[in-house]
């Protein structure tokens, strides 16, 4: 509690100055979030902590960060994991208490009770699912402990957390459909959908972004749109079943990577064809290293990406609430999207080994 006392009287010393930049963090959380008001804060926020060394507390103690992450369910999961563990290290001057709560909504509730039970200085969450969240947020703030919600986003009242990091869901929703209508050019869709993880913004915004340029194309039919919780087994069970159902689809989109494996082995157990030469197109999501791999071969055609290299927006946010100076409400980590070589497209970058070699991920 000392850091926190000593914290606190610098805020509070600094606020005056800090005013404006309240008041902008309010009017800022006002406006729905857009791409134009975050990306200047991502830009500008970069470099600037590419700049300064990672200073530890002002009184020399390390600052302990609480994180509690969706799970182990993707590659992207994994990469993000490992993001958060290399940023947020003793070096940095951090003191990482981290838990995977493993898809599990109780969890991972549990997992930020217990961070407020051990006084976290802050405690960073990945939330599963949107809802839920209202409650846990008011005992941290009760606590005097500041919360970031990661990766996803959560139906909770703003003035309960400190910002939301992450990237826009239903933006990379209206990419993957408006690469398609372009693939397409009027051609008819028989589109069958794995979604992710049941009630979570990543589904939830993928799933209305594309829905909305859908709705655009009268000459294409969502057959069916269930979860494989974006996991390899879940898309390779939802997909042996929609074989069983479906016989006309020709497009399969499926909201993760793994998901797209897990598609890619029922439907060759099926004998169905696949990618830029086969009956069926695979639109992915992730863009990571593996799933880039099979972008590249032709197998998934098209594959838009969400950056999981997230980690530094979050320390940023830490270092300047460290320093009592004001923050942006939202920050949108800004993705883009891939295509399988011999694919051109307005929407996204054609494949070649060296986009593949030059990927961090
Ligand atoms: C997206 C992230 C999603 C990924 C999946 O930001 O929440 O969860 O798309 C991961 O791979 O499981
Ligand atoms: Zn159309």
């Amino acid at each position: 509690m000392k850091k926190k006392v000593l914290s606190a009287i610098l805020s509070v010393a600094m606020v005056a100055s800090l005013i404006v930049g309240c008041g902008a963090k309010e009017e800022a959380a006002a406006p729905a979030a857009t791409e134009e008001a975050a990306p200047a804060a991502t830009e500008e926020a970069a470099p600037a902590a590419e700049a300064e060394e990672a200073a530890p507390a002002a009184d020399g103690e390390l600052i302990k960060v609480g994180f509690a992450q969706v799970g182990h369910e993707s590659d992207w999961r994994a990469a993000n994991t490992q993001n958060y563990q290399d940023v947020f290290s003793a070096e940095n001057g951090y003191e990482l208490s981290f838990v995977d709560a493993d898809n599990d909504n109780a969890a991972q509730l549990e997992a930020v009770r217990s961070f407020i039970q051990q006084e976290m200085d802050y405690i960073c969450i990945a939330p599963i699912e949107t809802a839920g969240w209202d409650t846990v947020l008011q005992e941290a703030q009760d606590a005097g402990i500041p919360v970031l919600i990661v990766d996803r986003s959560v139906d909770a009242d703003p003035s309960l957390y400190e910002t939301q990091i992450g990237c826009d869901m239903i933006k990379e929703g209206e990419t993957a459909a408006n690469w398609l209508a372009e693939y397409l050019d009027g051609k008819e869709a028989k589109i069958l959908v794995i979604e992710g993880t049941v009630g979570s913004s990543a589904a939830l915004g993928r799933t209305e972004g594309f829905n909305n340029v859908a709705a655009q194309h009268s000459e294409w039919e969502i057959l069916d749109s269930q979860s494989g919780d974006f996991t390899q087994s879940g898309g390779q069970e939802v997909m042996e079943s929609y074989i069983k159902s479906y016989s006309d689809f020709n497009v399969v989109v499926c909201q993760n990577d793994n998901e797209a494996y897990g598609a890619m082995d029922a439907m060759d157990a099926a004998g169905i064809t696949y990618g830029v030469d086969g009956d069926v197109t695979i639109i992915s999501y992730d863009a990571t290293h593996d799933g880039l791999q099979y972008t590249l071969d032709g197998k998934i055609t098209c594959n838009v990406e969400c950056n999981p290299l997230q980690a530094k927006f979050a320390e940023e946010v830490i270092q300047k609430l460290e320093k009592g100076e004001a923050i942006d409400p939202i920050t949108v980590v800004v993705d883009e999207a891939f295509v399988a070589p011999g694919v051109t497209s307005q929407y996204a970058t054609t494949m070649s080994d060296e986009v593949l070699a030059g990927r961090a991920y």
